[in-house]
């Protein structure tokens, strides 16, 4: 596991250290609180282990900061509390302040041994219900729920980097047909092909989600030109991969498009580029399908 250790002592810091790398696990130091959060931000880790009496941000105001604070690399942080204090009041005080575990100084390192097996049960299965809650179950794609997670730190993102983004929303034409003709069971099939273009389609430059039925939605590091060839190289792979479609106009399953933009300085919501892309992607349908739009 990745262990992040927080003690403003460099020697106890430096002894745990290298007993935890010594049992096999990934370690990082931090000599405060607020070095921990910037450490926790940037790289994530599985366990936190942390002192409680340090100058500035304390212990338990570390674990209190830690619940708030969200990290991709990792979902849910296991904080131990390692301190001098002893006694049921501190005990009570530090799981109320949100640590999972509570560990008396001196340590033998066999009672944090110990502890780490609970705490990889619970990362785990973390991990596993993060990762379940946003994937979708017939495309492995990212579902809504990421998307939406996506959307809210884009508008930072774009202002940091200095880089736009074009959002698009991608539909299948004429898939009720498809699934009338044949089936659901092969309509399913259907998805996941189209989910698997798109994947391959934006590999390197964005991401793909399943937004929900026929649809889906891809977020790509670039602004037109580049982020239109994109999109114009996943509707011709579909083209011709040329699925047939007999229900529908071309014989074959094609997609529409609706894209929008994020640039530097345009401070728009999510929703709005969502409702724009959504705007474009009618266009497209009422143009006659298998088209981009704008
Ligand atoms: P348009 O070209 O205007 O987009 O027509 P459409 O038929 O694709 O659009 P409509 O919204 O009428 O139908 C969408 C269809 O997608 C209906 C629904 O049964 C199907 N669908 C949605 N989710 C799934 C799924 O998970 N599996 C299967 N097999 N079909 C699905
Ligand atoms: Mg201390
Ligand atoms: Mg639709
Ligand atoms: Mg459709």
């Amino acid at each position: 596991m990745q262990i992040l250790i927080v003690d403003d002592d460099t020697s106890a810091r430096k002894v745990l250290a290298s007993q935890l790398t010594q049992l096999g696990h990934g370690v990082r130091t931090a000599a405060s609180g607020d070095e921990a959060t910037c450490s926790y931000q940037r790289l994530g880790a599985d366990v936190i282990v942390t002192d409680w009496k340090m100058p500035g941000t304390d212990g338990l105001t570390l674990c209190r900061r830690l619940r708030e604070t969200r990290s991709d690399a990792s979902p849910y942080p296991y904080i131990i509390l390692l301190t001098a204090h002893d006694g049921p009041d501190h005990f009570l005080r530090g799981m109320e302040a949100g640590a999972d575990d509570y560990l008396v100084k001196p340590l033998d390192i066999r009672h944090l041994q110990a502890r780490l097996i609970a705490a990889e049960r619970v990362t785990t299965l973390h991990r596993r219900l993060f990762e379940a809650s946003r994937t979708d179950a017939l495309t492995g794609l990212s579902n809504r729920l990421r998307l939406n997670e996506r959307l809210a730190i884009l508008r930072e993102q774009v202002e940091t980097m200095g880089q736009g983004v074009t959002l698009a929303l991608c539909d299948i034409d004429y898939f009720k047909r498809y699934n009338d003709r044949y089936g659901h069971l092969e309509g399913d099939l259907a998805l996941w092909r189209v989910a698997e273009i798109l994947r391959n389609g934006v590999e390197g430059v964005g991401q793909a989600f399943r937004f929900g039925g026929e649809e889906f939605c891809l977020v790509i590091e670039s602004l037109p030109p580049p982020a239109t060839d994109t999109l114009e190289t996943i509707r011709l792979t579909l083209e011709s991969a040329a699925l047939p479609n007999e229900g529908s106009e071309l014989g074959i399953l094609t997609l529409s498009i609706g894209a929008s933009t994020l640039r530097p300085g345009d401070g728009k919501t999510g929703d709005q580029l969502l409702s724009e892309a959504d705007t474009a992607l009618y266009q497209a349908k009422s143009f006659g399908r298998n088209r981009l739009a704008p």
